[in-house]
């Protein structure tokens, strides 16, 4: 057992829970390493960052299936950890799903909007997203922000956004983009980690993050765990046939 009593009714309470240490913060260190090879376009990976439309700076970094690339990722002791605590607040059954990168580079405007990752992988009956800090995150450089007990609801009807901040390599997905209607955003918590630290959200969790003001760099690592899925949405079957021709022709080369 890696959770307490008190983290499992916390988790089932707030639909979030902090997890201090998930990794060390010299594991961190490491995988920051192949982390900025794959952002940096070092390690060869197709991207759907773009350019941020307000500043014409760089914008966030949206890094499909990097484990895809970074193959020893899919067996380091982050993933095992991560999943071992999925099944502990989800049951046994609970799988990977996917994994993205999530890097704002510095004073990155890009906002993420209020929403729930159930919005987008639709009918895997349940699921959690651990995402892991890969240096530190403080609120001034956007840190996940939760709504607490937003869980317990439903699936809230989401609006398609077409955000012109990234995605630009495949404006297919830019299309896809979803932000939830008409919330309360009011009580919202903020939740700064260092490196190694990780939060777990459940998949019906409002979250969203702030830009990212500071001089350095804010590291995410999203891995996503379900319920092996039944019925995936039709973005989540594109996602699913991008990443496979990505792997497809990384492969080939
Ligand atoms: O990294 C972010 O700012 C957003 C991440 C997110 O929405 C998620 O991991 O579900």
């Amino acid at each position: 057992m890696m959770l307490s009593d008190a983290q499992r009714q916390a988790f089932a309470r707030d639909g979030f829970l902090v997890v201090k240490q998930l990794i060390t913060p010299v594991e961190a260190k490491e995988l920051a390493a192949d982390y900025d090879g794959l952002a940096s376009g070092q390690i060869r990976h197709a991207t759907w960052n773009g350019r941020d439309g307000a500043s014409g700076n760089l914008g966030m970094r949206q890094i499909p299936f990097p484990s895809l690339v970074l193959e020893h990722w899919q067996d380091h002791a982050y993933r095992r950890r991560a999943l071992a605590i999925a099944r502990e607040l989800l049951g046994a059954e609970i799988e990977f799903l996917f994994d993205q990168i999530f890097m704002k580079p510095p004073h990155c405007g890009v906002e993420v909007p209020w929403h729930q990752d159930a919005a987008y992988w639709g009918e895997v009956g349940s699921g959690v997203t651990c995402w892991l800090a890969l240096s530190e995150v403080t609120v001034a450089h956007g840190c996940m922000e939760f709504l607490p007990g937003s869980h317990l609801g439903g699936i809230l009807p989401h609006a398609k956004a077409a955000l012109d901040h990234h995605y630009e390599a495949n404006p297919e997905m830019a299309r896809n983009h979803l932000i939830a209607e008409g919330i309360d955003s009011s009580t919202a918590v903020r939740v700064p980690l260092q490196a190694g630290d990780a939060t777990f959200h459940h998949f019906k969790t409002l979250h969203s993050s702030g830009g990212n003001t500071t001089q350095s760099v804010r590291r995410g690592l999203a891995t996503h765990l379900s319920l092996p899925s039944q019925r995936i949405t039709r973005h989540m079957a594109r996602l699913a046939e991008y990443a496979q021709s990505l792997s497809g022709k990384l492969h080939a080369e």
